[in-house]
């Protein structure tokens, strides 16, 4: 499978409730590797533009308020079908709705408090990559667990 980045973003609800370690555990077990992440505060401007796809739509206003309202720790994951897998590792938009197993239903109940977000394709990856890291803040470097990960 083709070697993917995509950006995660844990919520301002995953870092006030003391579940950063718990989320990035889930994706470095799953053989994700971390090539970028930082501990920042969206404002406003970098909010409207990552979810500008939803702007009029009935949650927009709540989800910018969300997402601004703490800080967030934004990572870039690497490894095959990473955009997917990350996705798949978070499970379904709406923990109600989410597999157990998953981050959003063993973590969380609603679809505002969803706890973290992934890129859902990648064009969108590429953008979302580019929104929150400078190139000079993204590291590729080879990991000793690699050929026990990757066939
Ligand atoms: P993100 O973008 O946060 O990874 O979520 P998803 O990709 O899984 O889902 P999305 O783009 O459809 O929604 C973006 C964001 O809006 C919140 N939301 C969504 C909400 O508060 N109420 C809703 O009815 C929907 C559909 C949750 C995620």
């Amino acid at each position: 499978m083709a070697l993917e980045r995509t950006l995660v973003i844990v919520k301002p609800d995953g870092v006030q409730r003391g579940l950063v370690g718990p989320i990035i555990s889930r994706f470095e077990a799953r053989g994700l590797k971390i090539v970028g992440m930082k501990l920042m505060q969206i404002d406003r401007d970098l909010a409207a533009r990552h979810y500008a796809v939803h702007e009029g739509k009935p949650f927009y206003a709540g989800l910018i308020d969300y997402i601004t309202s703490s800080p967030v720790v934004v990572m870039v994951l690497e490894g095959p079908g990473a955009i997917d897998i990350a996705r798949r590792t978070m499970g379904a938009t709406r923990p109600a709705e989410a597999q157990p197993g998953t981050i959003r239903a063993d973590f969380g109940l609603e679809v505002g408090r969803n706890l973290v977000h992934g890129s859902d394709g990648p064009e969108t990856a590429r953008c979302e990559i580019d929104l929150y890291f400078t190139e000079d803040e993204l590291i590729s470097w080879p990991r000793a667990d690699d050929r026990w990960v990757y066939e």
